[in-house]
């Protein structure tokens, strides 16, 4: 049992890191770590379940910094307590380039870092899908495998943002109870007092939602290990509102928003070694403090040594299956799977719309990948998310496969992340594709994170009808493109499809975003090839009759339309070809060869895509012609509309023949 002293001690050691790392790096946020100390201590030395020498350990406690400007708290909790990547020469070196210690927490950069957090609410939104992972794995595999809790501090930022609504609610209504959130009830936002924006009753607003929440001094040691005890025996999520102090300890820059955002300067680093009574040198803590830590440091190893042993000893199939899954490698049999199916769908000709062919290669993908979870923003009969395998995820049932996010697109997304972050899980969902916008900043997340979530995107263009241009997607995939890292596919029929989950399944560090057709299309894939041609990104899908005159590009339902035109063309004496553009990404990373082959010489290329021309000049080139959009959409039936907007074969075939014959 530490002392108050020793407590008070351990708490300083962070506070003094963090000042002394932002005042070296002349950038940063010292409030936070200052404020939060007492928290942190609390919940390293007495409760969270974690071993630095075993970073990796599936069943650690997690612990998520949502208020990720504080990344010095966390970088000090990592150095103290011995996680052998966060040196001091890291921690020195905060905020520099080529460092560990980025601005704000960065997944991957070190260890113990759970999640990328920094833009405000997303961590907290993350641990919803660490929390409902948590308890899915516990479900599959039993309480000798999977039993921790998920732990987040999260800021007044992450409270206010519209996310952590979407976060708080799903996760009250499942009953994440082993999701345990502190927030950091300071007062402080960057332009002032948090009444200057903000009166919320945070408490009773987190228990209409279903938590437990409750007040503390978040400077009492004691009242918060008593809250973390309570909180780690309810039924329900908790949160924890603890006051503190921005900034604690500094001498007139406490309590203030001066002490949210930049170094304290030296006359405030000194007064607070006169108030903390701490005479050490910067960046050195003293040997007994670092001693206590590095113990803390080291009190998990008898768990996770007990948790070894009960895997070495579970049956031997099921361990195998959970460190495949905790691997992240997918069965062994998939691509035999993905092949047959494939073979089928040739032999079949489908014409299905590919929303429904998602379904279709769903349906075979989660009955050979047990680990897959899917879901929808309230969607799911139009997404066509759900197949026999996935029953609802319930708080009564987290033993199943499906979970209803109801219409909470970013909250979706930001869960999926945490779903996959958990491990063990290959997590999609699905909205419609216009409102990939409201679910982007966890999209972008997922590609800066480099990890697999999957987002499902259908009615993917003014094909969707009537619903109109509120609807219709224009922009969303030339914007979806544009995020580095991201799989963006727009499969043209049944195979495609199949093809490209095959990729986004595969794809370990790269999140995929699927776009899907309302309307029906038909197979244009109609020779079986072993090998996956959507991998390549774009692929000659039917060759010219002679020396190629016009080469026409197009992507998902629009490949249709260049068939078709390819055919007037052709009856005209213009040799055309058709390239399948699955995916800009995968393209991009062909060889030269490869690249300049599919290009290929033609005097006239052409782009069809239902969509704005963004991106497209990379392949038709500035002089290229483009049959698309050049703004809204409208309402009005998917007959009426292609022909308005001049998105037909017919359209297509003559602007070639005019650029032929020199007009
Ligand atoms: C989505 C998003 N918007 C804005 C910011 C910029 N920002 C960083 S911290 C902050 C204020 C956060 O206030 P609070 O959570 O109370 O943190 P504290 O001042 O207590 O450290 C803002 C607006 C951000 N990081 N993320």
């Amino acid at each position: 049992m530490t002392s108050r002293e020793q407590h008070d001690r351990m708490a300083n050691a962070i506070r003094f890191l963090s000042m002394d790392a932002v005042e070296k790096a002349n950038s940063g946020h010292p409030g936070l770590p200052m404020g939060c100390a007492d928290i942190a201590t609390v919940l390293f030395t007495r409760f969270l379940k974690y071993d630095p020498k075993a970073p990796h350990w599936a069943d650690r406690d997690r612990f998520i910094l949502s208020a990720g400007h504080g990344s010095m708290l966390l970088y000090s909790l990592l150095h103290l307590t011995g996680y052998e990547d966060m040196t001091l020469d890291q921690i020195k070196h905060f905020r520099q380039l080529g460092s560990k210690t980025a601005g704000h927490p960065e997944y991957g950069h070190a260890t113990g870092i759970e999640t990328t957090t920094g833009p405000l609410g997303q961590g907290l939104a993350n641990s919803v899908g660490f929390a409902l992972g948590e308890r899915i794995m516990n479900a599959a595999f039993g309480n000798d495998l999977v039993d921790h809790y998920t732990y987040v501090l999260a800021g007044d930022g992450c409270l206010m943002e519209g996310v952590s609504q979407e976060a708080i609610a799903l996760a009250g209504h499942l009953k994440l109870n082993k999701l345990i959130v502190f927030w950091d009830n300071n007062n402080i936002s960057i332009d002032g007092p948090v009444s200057l924006a903000d009166n919320t009753d945070q408490v009773a607003r987190f228990q209409a939602s279903g938590w437990n929440a409750s007040h503390i001094d978040g400077t009492d040691p004691e009242a918060i290990a008593y809250a973390i005890e309570a909180a780690r025996h309810s039924d329900k999520p908790t949160m924890i509102a603890c006051k503190t102090t921005i900034g604690f300890g500094a001498p007139t820059k406490a309590g203030t928003n001066k002490a949210h955002g930049s170094p304290l300067g030296a006359d405030e680093i000194a007064g607070a070694r006169k108030f903390f009574n701490w005479d050490s040198p910067p960046f050195e803590i003293p040997a007994d403090i670092l001693d206590a830590w590095r113990t803390a440091g080291k009190a998990g190893v008898k768990a996770r040594t007990d948790w070894e042993g009960r895997l070495a000893k579970a049956d031997a199939k099921l361990k195998a299956e959970f460190e495949r899954r905790l691997a992240g490698k997918l069965p062994s049999n998939f691509d035999a799977v993905i092949a047959d199916y494939k073979k089928k769908l040739s032999a079949d000709k489908p014409k299905v719309a590919t929303r429904k062919s998602s379904e279709m290669a769903l349906e075979v993908i989660n009955g050979a990948v047990p680990e897959t979870i899917g879901g929808s923003a309230d969607l799911t009969g139009s997404n066509n998310t759900k197949t026999s395998q996935t029953k609802n995820i319930t708080s009564d049932d987290y033993g199943q496969r499906y979970v209803h996010y109801g219409i909470r697109e970013h909250g979706m997304a930001a869960a999926l992340n945490g779903l996959t972050l958990h491990g063990g899980l290959i997590a999609y969902g699905g909205t419609f594709m216009c409102f990939s916008d409201y679910a982007r900043p966890s999209m972008r997340l997922a590609s800066l994170m480099g990890i697999r979530s999957i987002f499902v995107m259908t009615h993917d263009s003014i094909g969707l009808g009537e619903d109109g241009p509120t609807h219709q997607p224009v922009e969303h995939l030339a914007a979806l493109r544009a995020i580095p890292n991201h799989n963006v596919f727009r499969p043209a029929d049944a195979v495609e499809t199949a093809e490209c989950w095959q990729i986004a399944l595969e794809s370990e560090k790269t999140p995929s975003t699927l776009a899907l057709t309302r309307q029906n299309l038909p197979t244009v894939r109609t020779e079986f090839s072993a090998r996956n041609l959507s991998s390549q990104g774009a692929y000659e899908l039917a060759a010219a009759s002679g020396e190629a005159a016009v080469t026409i590009f197009a992507t998902g339902s629009e490949v249709e339309i260049a068939l078709a035109a390819r055919e007037l063309l052709e009856k005209h004496g213009h040799p055309t070809r058709v390239v399948s553009v699955p995916c800009f990404e995968l393209f991009d990373q062909q060889s030269d060869d490869y690249r300049r082959k599919t290009i290929g010489n033609a005097p006239v290329k052409m782009a069809i895509e239902a969509g704005i021309r963004q991106g497209w000049d990379h392949l038709i080139g500035s002089d290229g012609i483009f049959v698309g959009m050049t703004g809204f959409g409208a309402s009005g039936t998917i007959e009426q509309l292609y022909p308005h907007f001049g998105i037909t074969a017919d359209a297509a075939a003559k602007a070639a023949e005019a650029r032929l014959h020199g007009k």
